[in-house]
């Protein structure tokens, strides 16, 4: 059913959402400009020449009619609420509890590209073998993610078709999105909130490891290259700091991110 391909495992209900909405909606329209043409057929001039202003016989029929709006506005209202309670409003513990312990990145939109922040293998920010990869997100297979996300500059949106996640990215605030992948491979994130000039070129990927590649992965993100943290860091100065920025196949995406933060790139 849905056109791109959905490698989540909550998005079986966001898609269904959407589909029940869009027909409901559709169903909705279709009635409506059923009843304007009837109207238009029923009480066409050459019939009624004189105009009215009692409706007698139509109040039951009309109010019907209200009823049956107000519940499909219900329907829809239920379905969106759904969606944007699963997603958004989930603490990261009853989203734990229900699958297990989570790989937490933290996911900055920058003019024009993204940086996401890893704790290392000590799962703690703020120390030394945390590390910062540009333009390239590489989560496992079958765990949960959760991105705190926040912009350096202007408002950016974070969008990952294949995982159904799509969320603001906003100066000043920290959004979250949530997913659990359940296919390995390559899938694009797109920025889809129009943050300037090069929009079009902030395009980015998500790397779905298999659990054993993705522990011989973070195994080796263990380089410390730059004494100076970069705009990008939360350290302070002088903190020694493991920044990986180009891990893109030709080095051009995170070359573009080494000269907007001023950090160096780890060649591959
Ligand atoms: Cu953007």
């Amino acid at each position: 059913m849905p056109i791109m391909p959905d490698i989540s495992t909550h998005g079986w209900w966001l898609d269904w959402s959407l589909l029940i909405i869009s027909m409901v909606t559709l169903l909705v329209g279709i009635l409506s400009f059923a009843l304007i043409i009837l109207a238009l057929i029923y009480f066409r001039q050459s019939k009624n020449p004189t105009p009215t202003r009692h409706l007698s016989g139509w109040i039951t029929r009309l109010i019907i009619l209200d009823i049956s709006m107000i519940i499909f506005d219900i329907i829809i209202a239920v379905f969106s609420t759904w969606g944007w309670a699963e997603t958004i409003l989930k603490s990261e513990e009853s989203l734990e509890a229900k699958h297990g312990e989570a790989l937490t990145v933290n996911v900055t939109g920058r003019q024009f590209f993204w940086a996401f922040d890893y704790a290392g293998g000590d799962k703690a920010f703020g120390t030394a073998d945390d590390f910062t990869l540009g333009n390239d997100l590489v989560v496992e297979k079958d765990r949960l993610v959760v991105l705190n996300m926040t912009s350096g500059d202007t408002i950016h949106s974070f969008f990952v078709p294949h995982l159904r996640v799509k969320y603001d990215v906003i100066p000043g605030r920290t959004t979250r999105v949530w997913f659990v992948p359940k296919k390995a491979g390559e899938y694009p994130v797109l920025c889809t909130e129009l943050c300037g000039l090069g929009h079009y070129k902030m395009l980015s990927n998500v790397r779905v490891l298999e659990p054993d590649d993705f522990d011989s992965w973070l195994d080796s993100r263990t380089v410390t290259l730059s004494e100076n943290p970069g705009p990008l860091r939360s350290g302070g100065p002088g903190q020694s700091q493991t920044v990986h920025v180009s891990d893109s196949k030709d080095g051009s995406l995170g070359a573009r991110a080494d000269r907007n933060v001023g950090v160096t790139p780890r060649s591959q």
